[in-house]
């Protein structure tokens, strides 16, 4: 179960804590030997240590891309320590056993998250590092590997108290989170390709990514829960800053999220743009030539849902916008930037987090969405399809004028980020009622509507923004009594993809009451 440490093997990139870790091991008598920039360190601070290429008799060789690829490191490593055949080949050629590794990996991350160019990033991909890990972890019944700095202190008093050995249960533990490390390692260069050659098809990638941090809790406080960067370079909630309020919980990652790829549907310099969400599903979404009109008008939707909720907006966020959104309780809000002027306001209210992204996500990129099933993962490519590219076909004797064109867009796009089954009608660049996350597309449509007249009570209004509105469904209408219900609450002009069986049916119904309707051919399911 104990495992004498006589001798340490040091290769670390991030020299954090090395020297003290090399003195404390000196002091403890064992042997120390190192890689050229590791030893350099070492050996600055007076401490004795071997090179590598004193132990292997070759030297370092290709800039350092062959240092310890050699069987006197890996048969140090690998050899199992009571096997007569195994201690007969040390023997033979005069291998040492190496009791103790410890590494961190070439920056790839850094590099890739700075930007590197192509040759330097690939460059500051690790082969010698994940090679002895991968050693090390396998022969855990004998050696010990760390990969990380913060698991020095735990090493140390292992070794005090230990009488200068390891426990086998530390060993394991090491050696899993070894593994976890050389394989989130390779998921972020497989990532990187990805991004680097625009590939979206789930069978060239990993999914995987880096730990970024452990949450309190999961969508439950009876759930775990942690938050895993993949490197993509999209802005976005993964990669924002937190510039004031309590860490982010799972649930304020999941909706921000939502909220910002749907603001980022809205090109900046066209209009301003603000989504508030909760749960998920957007409780308002709207444009205008100015953000606090835009949150306004946002707001208006469902002001009610939108107490708690989450704020994203697709400008920097300014002072008069800070001034109104402080007013009703909000946790969370992210835009590509703040004023200075619009955080000091912000910063009145301590427990609201403020996010800057630095820019807005590309709808346009491709990438991968993952879901959990009971013994797998689903993956597919993400929903990057916009309205904008599409070919609208007007199937009604009436086509849309140009005010229903534009309201059924902005309502379509807004569909795309609401949970199936989804309708949206919207009117003037502003949602008007949202149904969402119904098992039946006419209940959908009913709830919006009902949302929409309770929307104009709070406003009093004399109706509900729904008359004269365009409204979108994310996918086709499979009879005519959706439309009818959407009638009803005042729509003049449908969205929809279309490819129903009945969709004559429905074209019929539309045509009867003058309304215009267009087929966009794509869906836009999100479950
Ligand atoms: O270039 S490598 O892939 N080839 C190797 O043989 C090798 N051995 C260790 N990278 C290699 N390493 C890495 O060098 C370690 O993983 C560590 O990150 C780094 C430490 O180098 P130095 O001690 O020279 O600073």
């Amino acid at each position: 179960d104990k495992v004498d440490v006589r001798t340490a093997l040091l290769s670390v990139s991030d020299k954090t804590g090395i020297v003290e870790l090399a003195r404390a091991l000196a002091e403890k008598g064992v042997r120390l030997l190192s890689t050229g920039g590791t030893h350099k360190a070492i050996a600055a601070a007076g401490l004795a240590v071997t090179d590598v290429s004193d132990v292997t008799g070759f030297p370092e060789i290709m800039d350092g891309r062959v240092k310890t690829l050699h069987p006197k490191v890996h048969g140090g490593l690998l050899a199992i320590r009571d096997d007569a055949d195994h201690q007969a080949a040390m023997k033979a050629h005069g291998i040492e056993g190496i009791d103790l590794v410890v590494i961190n990996l070439y920056p790839f991350e850094d590099v890739r998250a700075a930007g590197g160019d192509y040759p330097t990033t690939v460059e500051n991909i690790d082969i010698g590092g994940p090679a002895m890990i991968r050693a090390s972890a396998k022969n855990h019944a004998y050696v010990t590997i760390l990969t990380d700095p913060t698991d020095y202190p735990e090493l140390l008093e292992q070794l005090n108290s230990g009488g200068g050995q390891t426990v086998y249960a530390f060993r394991q533990q090491m050696a899993a989170r070894a593994f976890a490390r050389t394989a989130s390692y390779d998921a972020m260069i497989s990532n990187w390709f990805a991004e680097a050659l625009s590939i979206d098809t789930p069978r060239h990638r990993v999914i995987g990514g880096v730990l970024k941090e452990e949450m309190r809790y999961g969508e439950n406080p009876h759930q775990k829960a942690a938050f895993y960067v993949t490197g993509e370079r999209r802005a976005g909630v993964a990669t924002a800053s937190l510039l004031q309020g309590k860490q982010l919980s799972y649930n304020n990652i999941n909706d921000t999220d939502a909220a910002y790829e749907l603001v980022a549907e809205f090109l900046p310099e066209k209009s301003a743009a603000c989504a508030i969400i909760k749960h998920a599903n957007p409780c308002g979404v709207a444009t205008a030539s100015g953000l606090i009109e835009a949150y306004k008008r946002a707001l208006a939707c469902d002001s009610v849902s939108a107490f708690g909720g989450i704020i994203a907006l697709n400008r920097t966020l300014d002072a008069e916008t800070a001034e109104e959104i402080i007013k009703l309780f909000t946790e969370v809000i992210i835009a590509p930037d703040v004023t200075e002027e619009a955080k000091a306001i912000i910063a009145r209210k301590a427990n609201l987090r403020l996010l800057t992204a630095g820019g807005l996500p590309n709808p346009r990129v491709a990438g991968l969405t993952a879901k959990t099933v009971s013994g797998g993962l689903l993956v597919q490519s993400r929903d990057n399809g916009m309205v904008e590219d599409l070919e609208l076909k007007v199937v009604t004797k009436r086509a849309p004028t140009q005010q229903e064109l534009e309201d059924m867009t902005f309502a379509f796009k807004v569909a795309k980020h609401v949970k199936s089954n989804a309708v949206v009608y919207a009117k003037d660049g502003q949602t008007a009622g949202i149904g969402a996350g119904q098992m039946s597309r006419v209940d959908s449509a009913r709830i919006a509507g009902l949302k929409a007249e309770e929307a104009a009570r709070a406003l009093g209004l004399a109706e509900p923004l729904t008359r004269g509105s365009a409204v979108a469904s994310e996918a086709f209408l499979p009879f005519a009594d959706g439309l009818l219900s959407m009638i009803a609450a005042g729509a003049t002009a449908v969205i929809q993809p279309g490819g129903s069986m009945r969709d004559q049916e429905v074209i019929d119904a539309a045509n009867e009451h003058n309304v215009a309707m267009v087929f966009t051919g794509m869906r836009h399911f999100r479950h």
